[in-house]
């Protein structure tokens, strides 16, 4: 499918979804955002995809939601439209792994954006920054929460309160990058750990979201306990018997998602 805004390839089961407004530093308007909506959830309906990575351009993964389109709103038609809610929503009913590959700037809703993927990759030329608070607003799709987790409240009311941008080193130290690498690799370790991903069980894989995800969501004994039951309920797999089998046998498991 052809976007405007996007450029979409499959390769290797894993789909590479770059966003394409370079005029704008990949600013998130609403074209975009539906796009994006779409793309990721053709991907995660795609049997020939089993693990997302988004990425922007080297200048900017994405300099945050798009100020002109913005600017001109009311108060009755950002809460009438749910400015950026059904977005949200949409992006985060994804089953499958998303990897952010960040270069550039991550700003405002591009840092939010990579925020609710999965895990950060990032360039070394990555700079990441919640600076709303100079446009007279807050972050507006996670940026308050998801920070503050990443990196704890100093850091996050440090970075909402100046505006000022975290560049790679910072984001790896704090937290909220898994690895840093060299920008003219950015795309191939991105691509080498989708592939690493697909290669496991897809059903396992969405099982490890799931849980990951649910401790931002509830009490360590809840979560603990949700983990278990998912735990329990994978011994009803035939990819359970497969790996822990290959283990024993000593060769490569053939996972079957089953
Ligand atoms: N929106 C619209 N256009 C943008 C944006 C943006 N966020 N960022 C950059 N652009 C445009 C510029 O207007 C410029 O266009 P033109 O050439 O037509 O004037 C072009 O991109 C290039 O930008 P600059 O000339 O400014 O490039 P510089 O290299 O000098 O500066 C910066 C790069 C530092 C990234 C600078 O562009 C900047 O500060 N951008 C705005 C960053 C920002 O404030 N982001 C937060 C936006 S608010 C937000 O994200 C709210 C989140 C709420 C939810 C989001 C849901 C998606």
């Amino acid at each position: 499918m052809a976007y405007e805004t996007l450029i979409v390839e499959i390769e290797d089961y894993v789909a590479l979804i770059r966003l394409n407004r370079p005029d704008a530093l990949n600013a998130l308007n609403s074209a975009l955002l539906a796009e994006l909506g779409e793309a990721v959830a053709a991907a995660d309906a795609n049997d020939k995809v089993r693990c997302i990575v988004i990425t922007g351009s080297d200048k900017a993964f994405a300099a945050g939601a798009d100020i002109k389109e913005m600017s001109e709103k009311s108060f009755v038609d950002a809460f009438t439209d749910d400015l950026f809610g059904t977005n949200t929503e949409d992006f985060l009913r994804c089953r499958k792994p998303i990897i952010a590959a960040v270069a550039g700037y991550a700003l405002g809703g591009g840092c939010e954006l990579a925020m609710m993927c999965d895990f950060i990759i990032a360039a070394d030329t990555a700079k990441f920054g919640q600076p709303e608070i100079n446009l007279g607003v807050v972050a507006g799709i996670g940026g308050t929460q998801r920070l503050t987790r990443f990196v704890g409240k100093s850091k996050s009311m440090d970075m909402h309160l100046t505006g000022r941008f975290m560049d790679a080193a910072e984001a790896e130290r704090s937290g909220l990058v898994s690895r840093v690498v060299p920008a003219n690799k950015l795309i191939s370790e991105a691509m080498a750990t989708a592939r690493k991903i697909t290669e496991k069980s897809a059903l396992t894989a969405m099982a490890v979201k799931e849980a990951v995800n649910r401790s931002y969501e509830t009490t360590l004994r809840e979560g603990v306990l949700f983990e278990r039951r998912l735990f329990h309920a994978l011994f009803a797999t035939e990819d359970q018997k497969e790996g822990m089998s290959a283990f024993l046998e000593k060769r490569q498991p053939q996972f079957r998602d089953r």
